[in-house]
Formats: C-alpha cells, sequence, structure tokens
C-alpha cells in the first residue's frame, strides 16, 4: 500500500495540467481505479486483516483526493499568475507619437484664435457652407452689378431652369454667418464665425477651399478704437510677442465704412522672417465699421446700434506663425507633412497653459 501512495502522490505532485490529474483521479480513485479494486478485495479477506486494511484504505483514498484537489489550486494560481504577467499593461505609459494621429495645423490655429477671442468676450458662431446669393452678397452691401461679385470667383450651385429658388453659392466668405446671427439673436453681439469659403482661384497662393475667421461687435457705442484695441490684443497673444505694433491703412471694402487693412509689424533677416520686430510691414487682416445698409439688412437699426468687423485668412496667419512656405500643402495630406506641422492631439490651446507647445 506504501508504494501505492508513494506512486500517486509522487505523480499528483508532477501533474503539468488539469487532464494529467483527471487520468491520475480516474486510475487511482475511479471506480475502477487501483484503490477501489484494492477495497473489493476486503471481502475476501479475514476479519482481523480486514479491520486494519479497511481504514487504511479509506485514509489512502482521502489523502489522494486532498493531493489531487490541493495539485489542482496550485495550477489554477500558477495559471492566474501567468495571464498576469503576460496582459500586464502600464495605464500610465504616454501615448506612442508615432502611431496616433495629429492635429492639423488650420484646427490648431482655429482653437488658438477662439481661444484668444473667448478670452475677450466673443463667442464661436456658425452657418451654412452653401447659402443663398442674397445672404452671401447682396445683404452685405454687394447689389448683383457689384464688381465684387466677379471679383469673388464664385462658385453657383447648378439650378435648373424652371428652378425658382434663389441661386445658392458656396459662400466666398463668412460674413453670412454674422447676418445670419444678427437676425437671429440681434444687438448688442461679440460673435466670431471661424470656417471654411470658397472661391474659383488656384496658384501659389491661394487655393478653391480655404479658412477664414470674421469677427463682429455690435453695441451702442463702438468705434475704431475699440477695433485696434481688440486686435492688437488678438495679435500680441496669437504671436506670442508683447506690445506688437500695427498699421491699419485707409482701404475700401461695400460692407464696412470706413475700412482699413491692417498690417503687423516684421522683419526680414537672412531670408527669415520675423514676426514683432524690425520695421516691416505684412497685410494680415481687413477690417472697419460695418456699414449700415449692412446692419439693416440683418434687422439691426444703424439709427441705434453701430460696430466694428474684422476678415483675416486662418491659413494664412497658420503659415506665419508656424512656418510653413505652401499653402498648397495644406490640402493635400500627406503623412510625413501632418506628422512634421501637426500638433499633439491632448495639447488643447489655453491662454493659461500656452497656445502652442
Ligand atoms: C458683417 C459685416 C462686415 C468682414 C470683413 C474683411 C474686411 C476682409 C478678407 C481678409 C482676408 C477676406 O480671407 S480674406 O481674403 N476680409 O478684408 N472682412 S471686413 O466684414 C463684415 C462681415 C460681416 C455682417
Amino acid at each position: 500500500m506504501t508504494d501505492l501512495r508513494d506512486k500517486y502522490i509522487q505523480a499528483i505532485a508532477a501533474a503539468a495540467d488539469e487532464n494529467v490529474l483527471e487520468d491520475l483521479r480516474v486510475q487511482a480513485v475511479g471506480k475502477k481505479g487501483e484503490i477501489s479494486l484494492q477495497m473489493r478485495e476486503l471481502g475476501r479477506m479475514t476479519p482481523e486483516e480486514r479491520q486494519t486494511a479497511g481504514p487504511a484504505l479509506n485514509a489512502l483514498k482521502d489523502e489522494i483526493n486532498s493531493a489531487l484537489a490541493a495539485r489542482k489550486e496550485a495550477l489554477a494560481d500558477a495559471a492566474l499568475d501567468e495571464r498576469l504577467r503576460a496582459e500586464w499593461l502600464d495605464v500610465t505609459l504616454p501615448v506612442r507619437a508615432q502611431r496616433t494621429g495629429s492635429i492639423h495645423p488650420i484646427s490648431q490655429v482655429t482653437e488658438e484664435v477662439t481661444a484668444i477671442f473667448a478670452d475677450m468676450g466673443f463667442a464661436v458662431a456658425e452657418g451654412p457652407q452653401v447659402d443663398t446669393d442674397w445672404y452671401n452678397f447682396d445683404a452685405l452691401n454687394i447689389p448683383g452689378h457689384h464688381p465684387a461679385r466677379a471679383e469673388m470667383d464664385t462658385f453657383y450651385m447648378h439650378r435648373a431652369a424652371e428652378d425658382d429658388r434663389p441661386p445658392h453659392v458656396l459662400r466666398t466668405h463668412t460674413s453670412p454667418v454674422q447676418i445670419r446671427h444678427m437676425e437671429q439673436h440681434g444687438a448688442p453681439c461679440r460673435i466670431i464665425a471661424p470656417g471654411r469659403v470658397y472661391r474659383a482661384d488656384y496658384d501659389q497662393t491661394h487655393t478653391p477651399m480655404f479658412n477664414q475667421v470674421e469677427g463682429l461687435a455690435i453695441d451702442k457705442d463702438i468705434s475704431m478704437a475699440n477695433l485696434k484695441w481688440v486686435l492688437e490684443e488678438f495679435f500680441a497673444a496669437f504671436f506670442e510677442v508683447d506690445g506688437i505694433k500695427t498699421r491699419f491703412r485707409a482701404s475700401h471694402f461695400p460692407f464696412t465704412e470706413p475700412s482699413a487693412e491692417v498690417d503687423i509689424q516684421c522683419s526680414w533677416v537672412d531670408g527669415q522672417l520675423k514676426i514683432g520686430e524690425g520695421d516691416g510691414w505684412l497685410e494680415v487682416l481687413g477690417s472697419g465699421m460695418v456699414h449700415p445698409h449692412v446692419l439693416r439688412s440683418a434687422g439691426v437699426d444703424p439709427e441705434l446700434w453701430q460696430g466694428f468687423a474684422f476678415g483675416m485668412g486662418i491659413d494664412r496667419i497658420a503659415m506665419l506663425k508656424y512656418g510653413i512656405p505652401d499653402l498648397r500643402a495644406f490640402f493635400d495630406s500627406d503623412l510625413r507633412w501632418l506628422r512634421h506641422y501637426g500638433f499633439a492631439a491632448l495639447d488643447v490651446p489655453t491662454l493659461h497653459g500656452g497656445l502652442s507647445r
């Protein structure tokens, strides 16, 4: 019996998996197992022999069953330890920069511009990219015969001859957004309207789709002085240079009167452009006091209200800030370009955390 015990206890201790254990269980204590067969022999023994052999066999059966259960538990523990080791994951590791997408410079700059104007109390307004020629032109004091319509290289939507709906265009600026905003909410207002605009023009400095941000502030006593302060605050924050100089040049737009084009201070050293220093000038923006006709079109009484508006190209200021040489590359979806000029997804621009790092 000692041989039998040693054989099974050793085999159980060495069993490598549950299948081996089950085979051993069947061989030892199964219905036709070795111990069960020996128990059957008890009947043929003398009562004295039976008195010692019976309890010994029962004890051996219990011992083997306990050893099987203990080994089974040890194997399960080892399997769990192995899984925990193999499936271990450090959730505090930083994301792998090369494998993740990046934020497009236009999205980054739009967020930066939005953060700066939000800090000065401007909300973001949005509107349709396909709009009627009334919202895109007439409401902005650009009537049908006005040369500005031809200059804007407008994309007109196809229209059947019998279609009596008003002509629709791909918006040539985001100004219709401000008209719709004033119609719905009236005055006073302080908004910026960033978004895509379309003009049929394609060369080194023009793409048929580009991005603009326009601003509008309407109140009882808004003046060009407020416009100048807001724009200077904006440029200082955006280009991250204190006390950047601006130059306002008289200009003409149908939707503003008076109108001004705005330049910022810059220098060219060894072919390198530096913003906010030197005695050169760079045109970045158009602006003015909203024309009374425009206010009236949007349902705002020009006898009571007045305000300023401005417009600039997001793509253009993105190129200036981040040293991007070619406008057309913005829209090529070239992965190498996107990895080079793109921004980390978790670097959300805020004024307190730094706009761009
Ligand atoms: C309303 C009233 C007036 C927005 C303005 C400009 C001047 C301007 C250009 C800059 C570069 C377009 O992207 S660009 O080509 N824009 O010069 N935009 S004033 O004037 C408005 C807008 C809305 C209701």
